[in-house]
């Protein structure tokens, strides 16, 4: 079966790459406010599990439409023969000069490619955009028209949006066999099937190899969601895990305590970034720049009441959550022990509230509060002294690290691979408190995990809780961005 290919034609800056971008999940397409920015036809084939599902070209657009138009109306003979004069324009003037931009755009089309062609919706439809429109009209190809909103209407109080939709419809609908409004930056993956699937109709000839395109692409989408449920896990059981031992000869003095404690956060957030980037990788959004609070900062926000905004958990909120899975994860974790001495406290109370031995105490920092990691010196059966920092015994830790892995999917999940511009995790856009939303039985669930594999459990086991882990996180999340297949 023939993977389909489409053409993306329109004028300069009307978004064109934008659409070629966000349709085959590509952020190596250039776009740029600057117009001109596409030079050349590129091909970008959209891929789910190694199979080509369909190819997007990329164009500059038409450069001289109203005069390859008078070339095709002197060249005209009858209308039925107007595909075949194109055909001569392309055969007369491939050979470059004045009107390579057409032919190259024009050649794929003529070998049986469909077209895309684009229009910025929100300006009113002008005379340069009807003979474009005509010379594809006159290739007898399918067709479809997208309306981009390339400068989003902001109505005002006292303004009325200008709405350009309805008079380019008008004209749309005399060119094309579809007329649709997508916008590229926004448009999020369900909306890529949903174009799919209008374009499927364009033509008989794409009905089966988009089928299999959409279910392709939503099959990829699953294990795309399953795959950061065994990221995220992997990421936790070895932060939770970790540790750092040094030996020492019985008579050395102690080790430097803030050196190693320097030395184990720092390690704690080099395998957080490396989970983050397998996140970004798994959602093809390996340029995507993100400026999220290192975990540092987290460390010292743990001590301000703003934390509790950043996991979106209210004080009541948690209080209720925690009564309610305190049967359960209260007696298995002890973390709940928060919860019968402070009453208001969930996943952040050890830290914040010093509700337990920690009082005043706990304010002295992440590596002071007294439930912190500790540098502890151990003495060894055969001599000498271990010294040792880790693994990370607060019950908080796991949850914290859980929600920035969730935040960071949710942008990633949600992203049009056409939209470049940075992320700031800080902003109001970017919602936190995930791990405030997940499902009751699921977050009892992550409880019990997190405290069993804070016990330190065999190799075997751990790899059991690691499974397990994988399977909870991987399944809330796959629940959380359905796909609408139909
Ligand atoms: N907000 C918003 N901006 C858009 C949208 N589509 C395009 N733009 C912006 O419009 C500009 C041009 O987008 P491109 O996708 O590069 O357009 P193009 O038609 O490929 O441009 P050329 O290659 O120069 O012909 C960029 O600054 C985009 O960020 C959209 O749907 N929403
Ligand atoms: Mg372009």
């Amino acid at each position: 079966m023939k993977a389909p290919v489409f053409v993306v034609v329109g004028h300069v800056n009307r978004g064109k790459s934008s659409i070629v971008s966000t349709l085959s999940a590509d952020d190596s397409v250039r776009i740029d406010s600057m117009p001109g920015t596409t030079v050349q036809c590129r091909e970008y084939p959209a891929v789910a599990s190694g199979e080509l599902l369909y190819t997007l070209i990329d164009t500059p657009g038409f450069e001289r439409p109203r005069q390859v138009l008078a070339w095709l109306r002197e060249h005209e003979t009858t209308t039925q023969d107007r595909r075949e004069v194109v055909a001569a324009f392309v055969r007369e003037h491939a050979a470059g000069g004045t009107f390579r931009q057409e032919c190259e755009l024009l050649a794929p089309i003529l070998a049986g490619a469909a077209i895309l062609y684009v229009v910025d919706g929100s300006k009113p439809p002008g005379v340069m955009d009807e003979a474009e429109m005509e010379i594809l009209r006159w290739t007898a190809q399918p067709r479809v028209a997208l309306i981009n909103l390339v400068d989003k209407p902001r109505p005002t109080a006292d303004t009325a949006m200008p709405d350009h939709l309805a008079p380019w419809r008008r004209v749309l609908d005399q060119y094309f066999n579809l007329v649709r409004v997508f916008d590229a930056h926004e448009a999020q993956f369900d909306d890529r099937l949903k174009l799919l699937r209008t374009v499927r109709e364009m033509d008989p000839q794409f009905a089966e190899p988009l089928d299999r395109a959409i279910h392709s692409l939503a099959e990829d989408r699953r294990l795309a969601l399953k795959e950061c449920g065994t990221a995220t896990a992997d990421m936790l059981v070895d932060m939770l895990t970790l540790a750092i031992k040094t030996k020492l000869p019985p008579d050395a003095p102690r080790g430097d305590a803030a050196r190693m404690a320097a030395d184990y956060f720092e390690r704690l957030r080099r395998r957080e970034r490396q989970c983050h980037r397998l996140l970004q990788e798994i959602f093809l959004h390996r340029r995507l720049e993100i400026e999220e609070p290192p975990l540092s900062a987290v460390e010292d926000d743990l001590l301000a009441t703003g934390t509790w905004n950043r996991l979106g958990l209210s004080r009541t909120q948690l209080a209720a959550a925690g009564a309610a899975g305190g049967a359960l994860a209260g007696a298995k974790a002890g973390v709940m022990v928060d919860l019968a001495v402070g009453g208001q406290s969930f996943f952040l109370g050890s830290i914040i509230g010093g509700a337990i031995g920690g009082g005043a105490g706990a304010t002295a920092g992440w590596l002071g509060g007294t439930r912190l990691p500790e540098v502890n010196l151990m003495g060894l059966p055969m001599g000498g002294r271990l010294q040792q920092i880790g693994p990370m015994k607060n019950a908080n830790f796991p949850w914290i690290v859980l929600d920035r892995a969730l935040v960071l999917l949710d942008v990633l999940a949600r992203r049009a691979h056409a939209k470049r511009d940075r992320v700031y995790f800080d902003r109001p856009a970017v919602p936190t408190g995930h791990v405030a939303n997940l499902p009751r039985e699921e977050r009892n669930r992550l409880e019990s995990l997190f405290a069993e594999i804070r016990r330190q459990p065999s190799p075997a086991a751990l790899d059991a809780l690691r499974g397990e882990l994988a399977e909870v996180i991987g399944t809330v999340v796959v629940e959380r961005y359905p796909v609408a297949e139909k």
